[in-house]
């Protein structure tokens, strides 16, 4: 099978890289397949800590393949189904931080994508396209749901709807994507931050951005719960036990993200 992702593993970091550059990585059937199995492998993996999601060539990734979609007919909802929404889960629900490298354009699904990871760092050159509307779409992969929540309602209507590329700037400016970086800065920008993560209280990173999640969606009340549900955890962890000799005996500490 063609290898559409490349997958690299060192010192805690797993990089995956959409690799179907002549395309500018659009999503065909068996990269599809490829990203989820990979994903997999660096969520369960205890010797991954942080995931960086990025894209080979000039692109991020522009979105499902158009050359798939030439005949009337196929069920997109199936494909949301079977192909993209659980891309979206298993970004949201992986247990360790996941940066996405967004080093050129980033264009329908493949900016919806971007916005499920924990971290997105892109280029200045790059730009965000919800450009479904240019072919009769809307937004799927979680776009109507990122989009009012990180930027507003009348900033996620005039994406959707108007459909115009947003340049990185702007997007950081928006709060769309934490940062937006020289072209020449971004490997060494998203180096650095991998390793702090991977070098950092994964459990408690996991913990923190499943009860981040939880919030958007619950009361103050149901959130104050889970907060104690989860620090509970947290307070059992050797990470925990660690930061508190550390800071205690004035050291730096050494996280190693385990459960016992
Ligand atoms: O279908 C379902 O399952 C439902 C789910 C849908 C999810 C979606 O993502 S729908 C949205 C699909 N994506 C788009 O509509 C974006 C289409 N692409 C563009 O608008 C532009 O390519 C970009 C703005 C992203 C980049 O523009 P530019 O000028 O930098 O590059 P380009 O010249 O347009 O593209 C470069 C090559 O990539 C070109 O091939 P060629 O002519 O050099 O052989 C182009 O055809 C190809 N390409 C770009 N986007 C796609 C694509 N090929 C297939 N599918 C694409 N989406």
């Amino acid at each position: 099978m063609t290898d559409y992702i490349l997958y690299e593993q060192a010192e805690g970091i797993a990089t995956i890289t959409l690799n179907r550059p002549d395309k500018l990585n659009a999503f065909c059937e068996p990269m599809h397949v490829n990203l989820r199995e990979k994903l997999q492998e660096a969520a369960k993996s205890d010797a991954v800590r942080c995931v960086i999601l990025t894209g080979a060539g000039r692109g991020f990734s522009a979105g499902q393949d158009l050359g798939e979609r030439m005949m009337q007919g196929t069920d997109l909802g199936e494909t949301l189904e079977t192909f993209y929404s659980p891309i979206i889960h298993q970004i949201r629900n992986a247990p360790k931080p996941v940066i996405c490298a967004v080093n050129g354009v980033a264009a329908g699904a493949a900016a919806n994508i971007a916005l499920a990871c924990d971290f997105v760092i892109a280029v200045k050159s790059a730009r965000f396209i919800e450009a479904f509307i240019k072919i009769g779409l809307m937004p799927d992969s979680g776009g109507t749901w990122f989009l009012p929540r990180l930027i507003g309602e009348a900033r996620a209507k005039a994406m959707a709807l108007l459909g115009e590329p947003i340049s990185a700037e702007q997007a950081a400016d928006w709060g769309l994507i934490w940062q937006a970086v020289e072209d020449e800065a971004l490997d060494e920008t998203v180096q650095v931050l991998a390793q702090q993560f991977a070098n950092g209280p994964t459990i408690a990173y996991g913990l923190t951005k499943q009860a981040i999640q939880a919030a958007m969606s619950q009361s103050l009340e149901a959130q104050l719960e889970l907060e104690g549900k989860l620090q509970r955890i947290l307070g059992n962890t050797p990470d925990y036990a660690e930061g508190v000799d550390a800071f205690n005996n004035k050291r730096p500490p050494k996280f190693t993200g385990r459960e016992k």
